[in-house]
């Protein structure tokens, strides 16, 4: 189920995502000993794939227990906004039924209680930015924004391309999307559209709207769409491709993916929280998006809207 629709789960509509051994995603970044020739060649397999594929999954690229620590920490902060029905545990992460306002603060914030949130720990890890370090071939740096999904029982992501949110600097950048918690398909993990970055020539000016930009002339606040479409069944059918997914993600898996690559989630059917982040990574050498660096970054900030005549 994704945008409140079954999926076509036929073999040509449907499939897996390509595992990528974390052996090698961290022989490459260096985080297992190997040997030069040896890293090389393991860097050389991840382009190749990106290339070819669009994104990596590699299952088992965290340590897991890490995960299961910040997905235990999430849950404490969740109980303590008052988000969780009695008798909630971290294995389910059920949902009051009053749906409580949960801030990001709440979970990223750090208090005397709290102590801070262990998260950046993982997103901004030297494990991963190793690994963006070798496929991207050298100095990384991070968007400092965390995209924090904490997905309620039947909500969901529609399809979109992540660029018209996060191109105001260079346009390779690549996503981690990081589970915190076993994300069945009933739980609704990320799905992406079968090569779908290689077909970027047909949604050109979808790719090059920026959803902060308004028209000064059409009201006072039209910004565009950033979602490509409200329907993952008919997309599918346009572009082509099957809607790939993992029926069983895990906390530890990483998943990556490009600007201009399709994805979606599937709808939360369970009674718990989905838990999971984004973060974006790109070359320090390059220019960036101004609007998720430091200490303030906020999703449709005032002041980053641009009014322009449409
Ligand atoms: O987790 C989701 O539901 C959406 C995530 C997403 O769009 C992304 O990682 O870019
Ligand atoms: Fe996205």
């Amino acid at each position: 189920m994704s945008a409140g629709r079954a999926l076509d789960l036929r073999t040509e509509a449907y499939g897996e995502l390509r595992r990528t051994d974390a052996a090698i995603a961290l022989r490459a970044a260096r985080v297992t000993d190997c040997s030069l020739a040896e890293a090389a060649e393991c860097v050389a397999e991840l382009r190749r794939r990106t290339d070819e594929d669009g994104y990596l999954y590699v299952p088992g690229f965290f340590d897991r227990a890490q995960i299961v620590g910040v997905r235990d920490d999430m849950v404490r902060r969740l109980a303590r906004a008052g988000a969780l029905a009695p008798g909630a545990t971290a294995e389910d992460v059920t949902a009051s039924a009053t749906a409580a306002r949960v801030t990001r603060a709440d979970i990223l914030g750090a208090t005397d209680e709290t102590g801070a949130s262990p998260i950046p720990s993982v997103v901004f890890s030297p494990r991963l930015l190793g690994f963006y370090g070798a496929l991207l071939g050298g100095a990384v740096r991070h968007y400092d924004h965390i995209w924090l999904r904490l997905v309620r029982p039947g909500r969901g992501t529609p399809p979109h391309c992540d660029l018209p949110y996060m191109g105001r600097g260079t346009r390779e950048v690549m996503t981690a999307w990081i589970p915190y918690r076993d994300t069945s398909l009933k739980l609704g993990g990320l799905m992406i559209l079968e090569r779908s970055h290689l077909q970027a020539h047909r949604i050109r000016a979808y790719l090059d709207r920026d959803v902060e930009e308004f028209c000064v002339n059409r009201g006072p606040y039209k910004h565009k769409p950033g979602l490509l479409s409200n329907n993952p069944y008919t997309l599918r059918e346009r572009f082509g491709g099957r809607w790939l997914t993992s029926p069983e993600f895990r906390a530890g898996d990483l998943l990556t993916f490009g600007m201009s690559l399709i994805h979606a989630s599937l709808d939360n059917q369970c009674t718990g929280y989905r838990l999971s982040t984004d973060t974006r990574y790109q070359l320090a050498s390059e220019p960036i998006d101004e609007r998720w660096v430091g200490p303030n970054t906020e999703e449709w900030a005032e002041r980053n809207r641009v009014g322009k005549i449409c």
